[in-house]
């Protein structure tokens, strides 16, 4: 595409999806925009050119008409008909946005076969059940990723998830003060964070890359800097990030048990010595 037709698909599209749920809602979104703008250019045409051919002329006199069925029936079931195809494209759609994909690759990083999409009422476990899931929680004003265990090695992440590339990723969504909106557009639809409750939604990313969000649903002052990203990377790479941190949270989890510790021995000092009559 040239550099023009970029910034107009940049300026009234929504982001390309890297994810197979963000890909469906932009292709239905491309079709009701095609489908509106065919109305629209045909409405607004007849519009112009009829208000041009029969405008207002010396000697000429208005003919007043009163109805027309054929056409008022024929503009009735033409706008159903257009309805009832948006409708029936929109439920082809659902299931596939809704419902998690099958993952590329196994929870060791090994690629596995593709598997068929399927539907359901509510969110199943992706095909072969591989997947990584990730609590979301929602705060004022910042998100906190917890990430699942791996042996006795603890993650948690604000602001920025990093997750493998292939790899389904399974959101639990919640807050903990009030509602806020999980919302990275390459990666699908919105899904609120709502305190008390758990909301489910999914991606899996098949593009390298940063990807960027922010909080959907106004939450508070400064809810304009509640942002977040998501940073896909290949497996190995994902890998060694989430024993690094671990590492770290660990390390920073046993100074503060030193420090504690430090603390209370230094308390029970003072309280005896206080206990000790002076002399
Ligand atoms: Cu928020």
């Amino acid at each position: 595409m040239s550099p023009a037709l970029n910034t107009l698909a940049g300026l009234i599209l929504p982001d390309r999806g890297v994810s197979p749920n963000a890909e469906d809602i932009f292709q239905l979104y491309l079709l009701i925009l095609i489908m509106a703008a065919v109305v629209f250019v045909g409405v607004e045409g007849l519009l112009i050119w009829f208000t041009l051919k029969f405008k207002a002329r010396r000697g000429r006199v208005a003919a007043q008409i009163h109805g027309n069925t054929r056409l008022e029936v024929g503009w009735t079931i033409g706008a159903a008909v257009i309805l009832v195809f948006i409708t029936a494209v929109t439920f082809i759609k659902l299931p596939g946005i809704k419902d998690p994909a099958a993952s590329d690759i196994d929870a060791q990083g090994n690629p596995v076969a593709a598997a068929a999409m399927f539907a359901s009422t509510d969110q199943p476990a992706p095909p072969r059940g591989d997947s990584l899931n990730i609590t979301v929680d929602g705060q004022q004003y910042v998100w906190r990723y917890q990430y699942p265990r791996q042996g006795d090695k603890t993650v948690f992440a604000y602001e920025e998830m990093v997750v493998p590339l292939g790899m389904t990723v399974i959101l639990r969504i919640t807050a903990d003060d009030v509602i806020h909106s999980w919302w990275i557009p390459a990666l699908g639809g919105k899904m609120d964070a709502v305190p008390g409750y758990v909301n489910k939604t999914w991606f899996k990313a098949t593009k390298v890359g940063t990807y960027k969000g922010q909080c959907a649903e106004l939450c508070g002052r400064n809810h304009a800097n509640m942002t977040a990203q998501v940073r896909v990377v290949p497996f190995d790479e994902y890998q060694a990030w989430f024993d690094r941190e671990a590492e770290d949270i660990k390390t920073a989890r046993d100074e503060a048990a030193r420090r504690r510790d430090e603390l209370l021995k230094q308390q029970q000092e003072e309280e005896q010595q206080s206990e000790q009559p002076s002399e």
